[in-house]
């Protein structure tokens, strides 16, 4: 096969013994109630100003989207979580970018636990220096030299993710993989992203044995910068006037369900696809199965220091 076994580690770890040894399993976050919105929100843009259209949009969002009975994204992510630690046999601490439990919180459970090795895991496979680039920073400015620090920079095209996800398409007559948009100049500064995604939509749809397959960014925001293109709405159009009159949505930039998915390729494509007169289906994400809990254990196995964790 053309495609390698590539979880990208770092390791500054000496070799640990496994009673020392934490994982921070890392995701977005998502607020829990409407009126968490605005904080969330000035959370994501760092300080910087939001329109207050911006914001209102983002509530209505977050309504329709029934947080007020629970964040999917949150509660996903503890059930992953809690799988993962039974899975590893290791504490396993959940760390979130944008909401709580915070990054620095997780990192201060695990040391207050005992342990002395930690291993970073994002729950999302590629690396751009915006995207996990700031989870490292993150994980590493809270461990703040207390501890040795392993952290997993992608793994876009781990054998077990790629099988998961092909066979979630085998069969299907056109897929357009998906991933979240980020400011174009990231290409100017080398920013591999845009490689990795292709990357992995390519060796997914190798093991799928899908010709017909192409590529589109999603979730673009308002920032008044240009973003990755095409953005999945015109890339429906475009499609649409090559012919195409059946697709299948899998999003490889995320791994569980959210506003991100339930929003923008649940309503927006959804609605952007009856318009045009196509159909349009989406993979089930791959959120807490077992079967991703194993990718993802052997993923953290494989990054720790010593190969008798099993
Ligand atoms: O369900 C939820 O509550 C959270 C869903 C959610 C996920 C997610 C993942 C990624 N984002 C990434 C990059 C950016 C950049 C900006 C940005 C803005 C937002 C806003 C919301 C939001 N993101 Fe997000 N993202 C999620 C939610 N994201 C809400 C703010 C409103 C909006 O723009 O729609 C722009 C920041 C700025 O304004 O400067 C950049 C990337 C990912 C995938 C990797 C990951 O999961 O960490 C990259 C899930």
């Amino acid at each position: 096969m053309p495609w390698k076994a590539t979880a990208r580690v770092d390791r500054s770890a000496s070799v640990p013994h496994m009673n020392d040894v934490a994982v921070i399993v890392m995701a977005y976050g998502s607020p829990e109630h409407l009126e968490d919105v605005p904080a969330y929100y000035a959370d994501i843009r760092g300080g910087r100003p939001i329109r207050p259209e911006l914001l209102a949009d983002l509530v209505e969002r977050y309504r329709r989207l029934g947080i007020e009975d629970g964040s999917p994204l949150n509660a996903i992510t503890e059930e992953t979580r809690a799988a993962l630690e039974c899975e590893l046999g290791l504490p396993v601490f959940t760390g979130m970018r944008h909401w709580t439990p915070r990054i620095a919180e997780a990192v201060d459970r695990a040391l207050a636990d005992g342990a002395r090795t930690l291993v970073g895991l994002v729950l999302a496979p590629h690396f751009s220096r915006m995207s996990i680039g700031t989870y490292r920073r993150l994980f590493e400015e809270a461990a703040g030299g207390r501890a040795e620090l392993v952290f997993v920079e992608s793994w876009g095209e781990e054998p077990g993710f790629v099988e998961l996800l092909a066979d979630r398409i085998r069969g299907a007559a056109h897929v357009v993989f998906t991933a979240h948009s980020l400011p174009a100049r990231i290409l100017d500064e080398g920013d591999p992203y845009r490689d990795q995604l292709l990357g992995s939509a390519a060796a997914i749809a190798e093991v799928a044995e899908i010709e017909d397959w192409s590529f589109s960014f999603q979730s673009e925001s308002a920032t008044g910068e240009p973003w990755l293109g095409p953005d999945i709405l015109d890339h429906l159009d475009a499609l649409h006037s090559r012919g195409v009159r059946r697709v299948l949505v899998c999003p490889i930039g995320f791994v569980s369900d959210h506003l991100e998915i339930r929003w923008d390729i649940d309503t927006e494509a959804q609605e952007k696809a009856a318009e045009l007169g196509l159909e349009l289906e989406r993979i089930e994400m791959p959120n807490a199965e077992p079967r991703f809990v194993r990718v993802l254990a052997g993923i953290v196995r494989r990054a720790l220091p010593v190969p008798s964790v099993t």
